[in-house]
C-alpha cells in the first residue's frame, strides 16, 4: 500500500517551535497562517450573518506564562470520600448547597447533589458519610445561611450560572459579606460553583475554593472532607 495522504513523519513537525509564542495551526504546526477569504455566508435573520472566513494570524499567546490557578486536593470517589470520613472525622457531615440570589438555574447543583449524580459520578446525596440538603434554586442569602446555621452545615455549596452584568459577583460578595457578619465564615467551607466560576475568581471573593465546568461531586466533597481535616473541624 502506498504511503497515505495523513501519514505524518518527523519530518512534518516544526522543530523551531516555541512554547512562549504559540500561534493558530494553518498548513503547518504554528504557520499562523491562510489566506484571509471569506468562504461561506449566509443570512440568519434580518441583520445577523453568518460567516466562515479564513485570515493569518499575527499574534502569538505565551503558553510558558499561563498559570490557572485549580484547587489543589486530592480527587477521590465516593466510596474513598466515605472511608476518608470515617477514619479522620469519625461522623457524618453536612453540606448544604442552593442556587442562590435570583438565579433560576438548579441543573448544575443537582449534578452535583442529586442521588442520581451527573456523567457515572454520584451525587452527594448518595454518600453514605454526606448528610446532603439541596435547597433549589432562588434561594436568598439570608435565607440561605440560616438554614445552614439550623442544619449545623460543614460546608455551604453555592451554584451561580446567570453571569449578566456580574450579577453572580455582586451576589457571591454579598453570601461572604453576610457569612462575615455573622462570625460564621471560618466555621463552615464556603465553595461556589458554575460554568463562569473559577477557582481565582471563588479565591478572590472569599470563598475557599470554586469550580467550573466538568466538575462533579467527587471534586467538591474531596476537597470540603480534606479541608476540614486540615483545619482540625471535627
Ligand atoms: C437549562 C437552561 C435554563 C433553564 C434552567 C432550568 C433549570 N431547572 O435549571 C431555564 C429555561 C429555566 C433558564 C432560564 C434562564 N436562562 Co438559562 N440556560 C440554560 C442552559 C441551556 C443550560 C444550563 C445547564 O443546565 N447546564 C448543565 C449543567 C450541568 O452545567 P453547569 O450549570 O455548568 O454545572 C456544572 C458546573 O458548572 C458545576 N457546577 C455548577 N454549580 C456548581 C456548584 C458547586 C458548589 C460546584 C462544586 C459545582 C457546580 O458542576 C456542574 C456539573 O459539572 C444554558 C446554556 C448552556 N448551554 O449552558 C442557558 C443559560 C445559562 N441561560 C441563560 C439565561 C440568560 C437565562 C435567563 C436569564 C433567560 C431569560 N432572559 O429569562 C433565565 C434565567 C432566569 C433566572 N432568574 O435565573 C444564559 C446565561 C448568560 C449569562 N452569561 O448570564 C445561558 C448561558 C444561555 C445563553 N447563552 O444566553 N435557563
Amino acid at each position: 500500500m502506498s504511503e497515505g495522504l495523513y501519514s505524518m513523519e518527523a519530518k512534518d513537525f516544526d522543530k523551531t517551535l516555541d512554547l512562549s509564542k504559540i500561534k493558530p495551526y494553518g498548513d503547518t504546526m504554528n504557520d499562523g497562517n491562510e489566506n484571509p477569504s471569506v468562504v461561506f455566508y449566509q443570512e440568519l435573520t434580518p441583520g445577523f450573518t453568518f460567516l466562515n472566513c479564513y485570515g493569518s494570524c499575527t499574534h502569538t499567546v505565551d503558553y510558558t506564562n499561563i498559570y490557572v490557578p485549580k484547587v489543589e486536593s486530592n480527587t477521590m470517589d465516593m466510596y474513598e470520600t466515605d472511608e476518608y470520613i470515617k477514619e479522620n472525622i469519625g461522623r457524618k457531615i453536612v453540606i448544604v448547597g442552593a442556587s442562590t440570589g435570583t438565579d433560576a438555574h438548579t441543573v448544575g447543583i443537582d449534578a452535583i447533589m442529586n442521588m442520581k449524580g451527573y456523567a457515572g459520578h454520584y451525587g452527594l446525596e448518595r454518600y453514605e458519610m454526606i448528610e446532603a440538603y439541596n435547597l433549589g434554586s432562588q434561594v436568598p442569602n439570608e435565607e440561605f445561611i440560616a438554614r445552614g446555621i439550623e442544619l449545623h452545615a460543614d460546608a455551604l455549596l453555592v451554584s451561580q450560572t446567570v453571569t449578566q452584568k456580574d450579577v453572580h459577583i455582586q451576589n457571591m460578595t454579598n453570601f461572604i459579606e453576610l457569612m462575615e457578619a455573622e462570625g460564621l465564615r471560618d466555621k463552615m467551607i464556603c465553595c461556589c460553583g458554575g460554568a463562569r466560576v473559577t477557582h481565582e475568581l471563588a479565591k478572590e471573593l472569599g470563598f475557599d475554593a470554586g469550580f467550573g465546568m466538568n466538575t462533579y461531586a467527587d471534586d467538591v466533597a474531596s476537597f470540603v472532607v480534606q479541608e476540614m481535616v486540615k483545619r482540625g473541624m471535627k
